[in-house]
């Protein structure tokens, strides 16, 4: 976890890939980055396989050239679409069986405190709705009742996107997709909402088609991490192959969400505030 495991040594700078060369000299590492300097390094090693218009792999995008500090950063994260944009990105990635990625970030955090007593090691659990508000909600409460000090994103795409289009809990009421076509019966899990009373010092709901804004989230979620206990930044990604609208509508669906379903929230307790003004 620094730039040593991607720096090659001289004998063997020549015989790799331009791709990974172009990684190495203008990857995210170097110097402080943000939302607004995508497009000017490199982040990811080849090109990623998502869907044309694929509201996940802009979320990706997003929240790594948000992050603190990229090279001391793990994200942890498990099976759905997420999973493909994040191996190939310019991060250190862990995935896990589906649904346990919260207890396996616990882990991981407490090892590297112990390891590494003086850096801050971030681990960001990156993971859809279905693998946080479903398989793994309850490890992913307790490690919010437990205040593990780590940070978890959910990418909400409200489908099983990666699966050919199942229910999730965050799909919405009513919702006809692939697998569920009379309808889904009952609203979205309020997750946000639960994080507020399960022990989350901060957290924000957004949209991809708020970019800033979701950096934003992102960093404040890592760094109150390191400082006072668990965070939740829950992003919409919408889906156009599974809801079934044209790939280039992916950043309308998302600001017209703004308006409904998905305004934009923000929590955090007061101590958590007093530190984020000092910053
Ligand atoms: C234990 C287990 N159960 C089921 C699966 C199959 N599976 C893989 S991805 C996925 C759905 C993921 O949905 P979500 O978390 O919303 O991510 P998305 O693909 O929508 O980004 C399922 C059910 C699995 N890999 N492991
Ligand atoms: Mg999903």
């Amino acid at each position: 976890m620094s730039t040593k495991i991607i720096t090659p040594v001289d004998e063997f700078a020549d015989f790799l890939p331009q791709e990974y060369k172009e990684l190495v000299a203008r990857g995210p590492y170097r110097e402080r980055r943000s939302v607004e300097d995508l497009g000017t390094f490199k982040e990811i090693i080849e090109e990623h396989p998502h869907c044309a218009g694929c509201g996940v792999s802009l979320g990706i995008r997003l929240l790594a050239a948000a992050l603190p500090s990229p090279e001391d950063t793990l994200i942890v994260g498990t099976p759905g679409c997420s999973f493909f944009g994040l191996v190939q990105a310019a991060l250190n990635y862990s995935n896990t069986a589906f649904g346990n990625q919260n207890a396996v970030a616990t882990g991981l955090k407490r090892m590297l405190q112990i390891r590494f007593p003086h850096v801050h090691k971030d681990v960001v659990v990156v993971a859809g709705d279905g693998g946080i508000a479903d398989i793994g909600l309850d490890l992913t409460l307790h490690s919010w009742f437990r205040r593990e000090k780590i940070t978890t994103i959910m990418l909400d795409n409200e489908v099983y996107a990666n699966t050919g289009g199942q229910e999730s809990g965050m799909s919405r009421q009513g919702q006809v997709l692939n697998m569920a076509p009379q309808g889904k019966r009952f609203s979205k899990i309020p997750v946000f909402e639960m994080a507020k009373v399960s022990g989350c010092v901060y957290g924000a709901r957004v949209t991809v088609a708020s970019p800033r804004k979701v950096g934003r989230a992102v960093r404040n979620a890592i760094l109150v991490a390191r400082e006072f206990g668990p965070t939740y930044v829950q992003i919409f990604t919408p889906c156009p192959t599974n809801m079934k609208f044209p790939p280039n509508q992916t950043l309308k669906v998302a600001k017209e969400a703004e308006k409904d379903h998905y305004t934009y929230e923000e929590f955090m307790s007061a101590e958590v505030a007093a530190y984020l003004a000092r910053l």
